[in-house]
């Protein structure tokens, strides 16, 4: 198995009800190397630019509102088949729907305000994490 490279935000939801440490402590348990790390906030447009694959969805507006609201913590993360793994550690995006022990299930509050972001392909770990770091932020 080859490592690779995702990036996840914890979104503000996550920052607001104090589960920053906690969610780090998943993230760690589970075997990931920390590449980059920041607590940040996106603009209006760097929200709509990230998710720009979404934004003729019915909850687009409701979700750069969401993102850009509070700071988040963006980072990158190394380990073998990193994006699959860290997707199945995250859980489904609906919290009702993710599995037990799963980070959704644990802190997230619904489908919208769901705790985290994964990447879903090694090509847009590689875009997400270059969005949010320069490369002499990643070690
Ligand atoms: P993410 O990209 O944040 O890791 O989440 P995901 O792949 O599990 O879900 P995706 O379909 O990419 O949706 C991106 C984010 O939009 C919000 N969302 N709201 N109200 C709704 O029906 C709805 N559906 C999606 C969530 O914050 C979701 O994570
Ligand atoms: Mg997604």
């Amino acid at each position: 198995m080859t490592t690779n490279r995702t990036f996840t935000m914890l979104k503000p939801d996550s920052i607001e009800k104090g589960n920053i440490g906690a969610i780090l402590e998943k993230i760690n348990a589970a075997g990931f190397r920390i590449v980059a790390m920041k607590l940040t906030q996106m603009t209006e447009n760097d929200a709509k630019a990230f998710y720009a694959v979404h934004n003729e969805r019915p909850f687009f507006g409701e979700l750069v509102e969401y993102m850009t609201r509070g700071p988040i913590v963006a980072a990158i993360l190394e380990k073998s088949n990193a994006v699959d793994d860290f997707r199945a550690l995250i859980g489904a995006t609906n919290p009702e729907d993710a599995a037990e022990g799963t980070i959704r299930k644990l802190f997230a509050t619904s489908i919208s305000e769901n705790a985290v972001h994964g990447s879903d392909s090694d090509e847009n770990a590689a875009i997400e994490g270059a969005f949010h770091f320069a490369g002499r932020e990643m070690f």
